[in-house]
């Protein structure tokens, strides 16, 4: 569960609001794949990953990025049931994926880092903040299935 004041969450769902979740998405995933080389071993099947423009420019990874932002969205509508919104996919990830819980908080930071790129100044410290608190609240509802 996070605990965002209203205010906080005013000033994540408006700063959601201006960015292309796919492209982001996309850009997100591959940053996470570039900066940390040992998430690569989850996506195999994605053709070539060999080199970091590979892997930005890798279609898979856009089409995949997209997917994982826009669950993450959902989330963001939910930010007080996270556990109930991100129940099923944390037992997907644990028991047919077994992606270590770990990596989210990683994608969690990317995503933070990705953003901060975009919006450079109006990314205030509020903002990220706030951020901060939903990435982490996403990375634990996604790993409160594990076991
Ligand atoms: Mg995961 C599948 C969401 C982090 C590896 N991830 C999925 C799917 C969603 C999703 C919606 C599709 C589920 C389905 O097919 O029913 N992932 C999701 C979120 C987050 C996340 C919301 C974090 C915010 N995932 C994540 C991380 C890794 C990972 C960090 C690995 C480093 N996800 C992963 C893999 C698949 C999914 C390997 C299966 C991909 C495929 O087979 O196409």
């Amino acid at each position: 569960m996070v605990h965002l004041t209203g205010e906080e969450k005013a000033v994540v769902i408006a700063l959601w609001g201006k960015v292309d979740v796919d492209e982001v998405g996309g850009e997100t995933l591959g940053r996470l794949l570039v900066v940390y080389p040992w998430t690569l071993r989850f996506f195999d099947s994605f053709g070539d990953l060999s080199t970091a423009s590979s892997v930005m420019g890798n279609a898979d990874v856009t089409a995949h990025g997209r997917n994982v932002m826009n669950a993450f969205s959902e989330g963001l509508h939910h930010l007080d049931n996270h556990q109930g919104t991100f129940a099923k996919l944390s037992e997907l990830h644990c028991d047919k994926l077994h992606v270590d819980p770990e990596n989210f908080k990683l994608l969690g930071n990317v995503l933070v880092v990705v953003l901060s790129h975009h919006f450079g100044q109006e990314f205030t410290p509020q903002a990220q903040a706030a951020w901060q608190k939903v990435v982490s609240g996403v990375a634990n509802a996604l790993a409160h299935k594990y076991h």
